[in-house]
């Protein structure tokens, strides 16, 4: 009586009428199939034997519905937890299912470090999940988008020797659909609605399925939505395809889905299927429906259940018989005791192998590969409408940042750059009379004009948009440089940077990542910026595994540094002091469309004998001045470490500094407390310790906000003379 998925979906799939008997009885054996590993899980747990369980019972109908009406491994999938019925359907098997519930090495989604139902396959493009509900939408937009430029620029895909793409594989088709599903209750969540806006804007083929089973855990639908209907609220988006349906009916699932991939496959747009299941059990093992569900209304949805409906029915029309449903049944019962006992046996992640995938083991950015520093020679200036115009006179880190991101867009097709107001103008008939806008400070100028609106693009005013999309981008092999305009508005995208960007190569156990580069002007002494256009809060990243963080203290740095961002196979914030930006004191003759800085390497940039000063960004300029004034007024040697990359950052520079100087001050711009130099100074003092004369001590701003009076904003952030006074204590002590 078992029927091979495949043979199913060929039947299936061309047709759109009514599903033939044989092909009900696969439907109805895959969802099945999906109940009952999750009952078994469901004993395993109250076994202790796993150690969390959520079920999709009651939205099988929809999942499978969903799969048979796609391709796997040609189409993309960006699931939610309730979708079990759906990966079995494309082809996950209960086994690797099992294998999560465990936590075994062998779990192929996540090696035991994701929770159960956090599906992930490579090979049927099932993107690893996190827990957090509707950012994956982002990432579905993303990767569609992705696809849609490699099918432009088939040429992009190639594979290409000495950067991340040596390790980024690239498939791609022309007309692959990408599923996004959420419950109903997630649709809340601003990342939603970011999501249509963007795939409604774009005329993206991705189908959002929203599984709307009444209940975001205890919160009923009338509390998550205004009027308790989703469909009614977005129903005002163009290019959609909008479909209701009764999710715990299966025909009407399967042809809903049918007639949204048809619309999404013809380059019509995105599609929105909202169906209507139900929750068979409570959320999760963890809750208990009782307690907020009267026994009526209970009683009423469990008559909607759709697995007993479709056995009813296959009874009811003659389909099956008893005897061959529990024919289907055994056989099914023992394909999961096969796969549970393989997986209670299956060997157990190993403890030493904890930090693997948290970076790429195939790309070290701190490598030789990235020392190009000394080679390069002063050349001719790269960037702007007039191309390489032959210079070799100072640049400012303005220059230099455009300079690397025009070079390597020419050198790499896989770069796409956006964020806010960062093209030429997005009108570009407007391109014939004005010069163009490039961003609000002008690091992207002329990079539209020269790659063209579909590499260099405007984005919604919506930060985590902006990084969610670009972790789609990234997870199908490209390379997004996006821009969040200031540093003080990367919060809204502090969710997809903290649970997503940086987390997604780790949790999936090195299966998926995305590279992406993140550029944030940051930082004060402005004049007027107050507080909001003049935070720092690096260290706020740097506590993020995953993420390299870099910020640059003078052009020549930018642009080495961030060449090894764009080419590097890890995320990467790029924080540009606006500061800096057009300062005289930083500049540096154009180095070169191969000028590579490795990080973790620290730049001395003055020597001295008697004491360290660690530092980075606008405080290297400012320690330089205190440093000449201790020299000349108390004849005190100070060595200045810029360290140019926070995450990695320089311990055997620093070491090596501090055990000759004995005495050390570690100086930020951002507040003192909690900040980047509270990690270096308790480094120092526990591996250095019999190296020092003297305390640790440590500079930064004022533990509170950056006013916009030049006179509080002077006394708020660390000057000179603060910097002065600490070396003349220090040396004094
Ligand atoms: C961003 C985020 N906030 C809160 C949670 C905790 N949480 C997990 S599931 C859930 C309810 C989701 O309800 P719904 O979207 O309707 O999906 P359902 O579970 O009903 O299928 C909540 C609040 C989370 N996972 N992510
Ligand atoms: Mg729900």
């Amino acid at each position: 009586m078992e029927l091979a998925v495949s043979s199913a979906r060929e039947s299936v799939s061309s047709g759109t009428g009514s599903l033939s008997p044989r092909q009900l009885v696969e439907f109805y054996r895959l969802m099945l199939l999906s109940r009952r590993v999750d009952d078994r899980e469901i004993l395993l747990k109250r076994q202790q034997k796993i150690y969390f369980q959520i079920s999709g019972a009651g939205h099988e109908a929809l999942g499978v519905g969903a799969a048979l009406a796609m391709r796997p491994g040609y189409d993309w999938f960006f699931p939610y937890y309730r979708d079990r019925a759906l990966c079995l359907a494309l082809g996950y098997t209960p086994a690797d299912m099992m294998l999560q519930a465990v936590g075994a090495a062998t779990d192929p989604a996540s090696g035991g470090r994701q929770m159960p139902t956090h599906w992930s396959s490579t090979s049927l493009n099932i993107v690893s999940l996190s827990s957090a509900t509707s950012t994956q939408l982002l990432h579905a937009v993303g990767c569609a988008e992705a696809g849609r430029s490699f099918s432009l620029h088939p040429e992009a895909a190639a594979k290409a020797d000495g950067d991340y793409r040596a390790f980024r594989d690239v498939k791609f088709h022309g007309d692959e659909v990408v599923y996004a599903s959420i419950g109903e209750g997630s649709s809340s969540q601003g990342e939603f609605w970011e999501a249509m806006n963007t795939a409604s804007n774009q005329k993206l083929p991705v189908i959002f399925c929203v599984e709307d089973n009444g209940y975001a855990i205890s919160t009923p639908v009338e509390v998550s939505m205004p009027g308790g209907n989703i469909s009614r609220l977005v129903a005002n988006f163009p290019n959609f395809f909008f479909i209701e349906v009764d999710g715990t009916d299966p025909e009407a699932s399967f042809h809903a889905f049918q007639a949204a991939v048809a619309h999404c496959r013809a380059g019509l747009g995105p599609a929105f299927v909202h169906g209507h299941c139900m929750r068979a059990y409570s959320h999760s093992l963890s809750d208990d429906d009782r307690l907020y569900r009267p026994q009526a209304e209970r009683e009423a949805d469990a008559l909607r259940d759709p697995l007993v409906k479709m056995r009813a029915r296959l009874l009811r029309e003659a389909i099956l018989t008893e005897d061959e449903l529990t024919t289907i049944e055994h056989a099914v019962e023992r394909e999961i005791s096969v796969a549970a006992d393989h997986a209670l046996e299956a060997p157990l992640p190993k403890v030493a192998e904890i930090t693997r995938h948290v970076y790429s083991d195939d790309l070290d950015p701190t490598s030789s590969a990235f020392a190009t520093e000394q080679v390069a020679a002063p050349g001719s200036i790269s960037g702007g409408k007039a191309g390489r115009a032959p210079s070799s006179e100072p640049r400012t880190m303005a220059d230099l940042i455009n300079a690397c991101l025009h070079d390597e867009m020419r050198r790499d097709p896989r770069i796409v750059v956006f964020g806010q107001d960062v093209a030429d103008a997005s009108r570009e008939a407007a391109l014939a009379e004005v010069k163009g806008k490039g961003g609000v400070f002008k690091l992207t100028a002329g990079l539209q004009t020269e790659f063209g609106s579909e590499r260099v693009f405007n984005s919604p005013l919506a930060e985590a948009n902006i990084v969610g999309r670009a972790i789609g981008y990234a997870l199908r092999g490209m390379k997004p440089v996006v821009e969040i305009q200031f540093f003080d508005y990367i919060w809204p995208a502090m969710h997809q940077i903290r649970n997503e960007l940086s987390v997604l190569r780790w949790r999936s156990n090195g299966q998926w990542a995305c590279p992406v580069v993140i550029r944030a002007p940051i930082g004060g002494y402005l004049t007027g910026g107050a507080i909001n256009h003049s935070q720092s809060g690096e260290s706020i990243f740097t506590h993020i595994p995953g993420l390299r963080v870099v910020m640059p203290s003078n052009a020549l740095d930018a642009n080495g540094l961030l060449r090894t961002a764009i080419r590097c196979d890890d995320p990467v914030l790029f924080l540009e002091h606006k500061r800096l930006y057009r300062e005289t004191h930083d500049r540096a003759p154009y180095p070169g469309p191969d000028f590579a800085i490795p990080f973790g390497k620290a730049r001395i940039v003055r020597p001295g004998s008697d004491l360290t000063l660690i530092t980075y960004g606008a405080l290297v300029p400012r320690s330089l001045q205190a440093a000449e004034r201790a020299k000349r007024e108390q004849n005190i040697d100070v060595e200045i470490l810029d360290l140019r990359t926070l995450n990695p950052y320089d311990w055997e520079s620093i070491a090596a500094s501090v055990t000759k100087t004995s005495r050390v001050i570690v100086a930020h711009e951002d507040m003192l407390s909690w900040g980047y130099g509270a990690e270096i100074a308790a480094r120092i003092g526990d591996e250095l310790f019999d190296s020092l004369d003297a305390p640790v001590r440590r500079i930064g701003a004022m533990d509170t906000y950056v006013a916009y009076q030049p006179i509080l904003e002077d006394a708020i952030l660390p000057q000179p003379d603060t910097i002065l006074k600490a070396i003349l204590d220090l040396k004094a002590f």
